[in-house]
């Protein structure tokens, strides 16, 4: 189907414009990284940051005659018209928010891309039979509101909008409340129904793992994405004087937090290192040296591709702590469940076709980050491309990948993208 893509689309892909507008989005939140080459980002999804960074996206693609659209959940969309404007469109995009000691590509880059590809097509003079939208999703990462992913997944109808409304980040702002704030500052943007049935979805992301590079690919061709359990353990113990009370008379939450995650490990142990188990974040009350802990809220983010393992191990995550803790009370909430997903075969075909036809090295990969794709898959044919990351590094402002890979993946993406818009 490729070779019928017009020659020029490749090198209408333009590499310094297209890095010039990534520096430029990372100046949006950007943080100091471990060297002055490498900052990183801190772009939480519905700030005034967040809200900078989608104008300037819609600025650059109003230049280039692209329609911005929002939805109730705040997922924004450009939309580049096709011949047949009522044909289902072909989706592409990520995500724009990062993690709070993020890096410069997770997420953006996907988005960008999409931009490219589509300035590329247009620049190409060629003609799509179906509209392409380019998708910028909500709160993929889940720092600021937990879970990650909210915006695909009401918008694929895998939960409902007002899931989350109850949701607090940090400063106890609820996610309902921050979205209702978000929409308001948008209201020119035109809206938009939630929800839709495009005709593929094509995602394009570093890969945040260390394949590509340590087996010189340029482009991975993911074929699907473990599965993931967020979890959220509370432990509820009494806070007393920490020099005048005997340990043996203690419920000391922290204490048993400590025994209940050395229990975690050993039911998360696996040989093969396949199983990934993580404990991100720790809260304390009162969070003081000399009081005894009253009570811990402690993260789980458990991953795996297979079902079976993950449901087996998550499900018994509850008795684990329950049997480890002395004392404190138990309360174990799961707050993600996303099953491994495999991708149909049509958008990675079409993938492995543009690859080839631009004679770059591929290779077809799982991907073990979780991404909105995972939710385009009961709606519409999916895929996504990996492109590599300097020694796997992300959610970390040491996180860097080379423009001529960046561009090499928005060339596959514009090609893909063709594909399936005329296919
Ligand atoms: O956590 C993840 O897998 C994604 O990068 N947010
Ligand atoms: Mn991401
Ligand atoms: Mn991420």
């Amino acid at each position: 189907m490729n070779d019928r893509v017009a020659p020029n689309l490749i090198s209408a892909v333009d590499e310094a414009r297209h890095w010039v507008r990534l520096m430029e989005m990372a100046e949006l939140g950007a943080i100091p990284g471990p060297t002055p080459e490498d900052p990183g980002v801190n772009r939480a999804c519905l700030t005034p940051l967040d809200r900078a960074a989608r104008r300037k996206l819609i600025a650059w693609g109003a230049e280039i005659g692209l329609t911005a659209s929002v939805d109730a959940m705040g997922n924004l969309f450009l939309r580049h018209e096709g011949t047949d404007p009522a044909a289902a469109p072909v989706l592409t995009g990520s995500h724009m928010d990062t993690q709070p000691n993020g890096g410069r590509f997770d997420g953006i880059w996907g988005v960008l891309a999409g931009l490219e590809a589509v300035q590329a097509i247009r620049a190409a003079g060629i003609a799509t039979k179906r509209p392409i939208e380019i998708v910028a999703w909500t709160n993929e990462e889940g720092g600021r509101f937990a879970p990650g992913c909210m915006g695909s997944m009401a918008w694929s109808g895998f939960a409902p909008p007002e899931t989350w409304d109850n949701v607090t980040d940090p400063d106890g702002m609820t996610f309902r409340a921050a979205l209702e704030e978000h929409l308001a500052a948008e209201a020119d943007i035109p809206r938009r129904p939630l929800g839709g049935r495009p005709h593929a979805y094509v995602e394009g992301h570093i890969e945040q793992g260390p394949r590509l590079e340590a087996e010189g690919l340029d482009i991975g061709i993911v074929t699907g994405i473990q599965g993931s359990r967020w979890f959220v353990v509370e432990l509820t113990g009494k806070s007393d004087h920490a020099g005048t009370t005997p340990l043996l008379l203690r419920q000391d939450a922290v204490q048993d937090m400590v025994r209940a995650i050395n229990a975690l490990n050993i039911l998360t142990q696996d040989p093969r290192d396949v199983l990934r188990f993580t404990v991100g974040r720790i809260e304390v009350s009162p969070n003081t040296s000399n009081s005894v802990a009253e009570r811990v809220r402690f993260t789980i983010d458990l991953r795996h591709p297979e079902k079976e393992v993950l449901l087996a191990r998550g499900d018994a995550i509850t008795g684990v702590v329950q049997a480890a803790v002395r004392g404190c009370k138990v309360a174990v909430t799961e707050r993600f469940h996303a099953m491994p997903t495999t991708f149909q075969p049509e958008v990675p075909a079409a993938i492995e076709r543009a690859a080839a036809a631009q004679g770059l090295k591929a290779a077809r990969m799982p991907s073990g980050a979780f991404h909105d794709a995972q939710f385009l898959v009961p709606v519409c044919p999916t895929g996504m491309i990996f492109v590599p990351c300097r020694k796997g590094v992300s959610h970390h402002p040491a996180e860097f990948a080379r423009p001529e890979h960046l561009a090499a993946g928005t060339r596959v993406l514009a090609a893909a993208l063709v594909d399936l818009a005329n296919g």
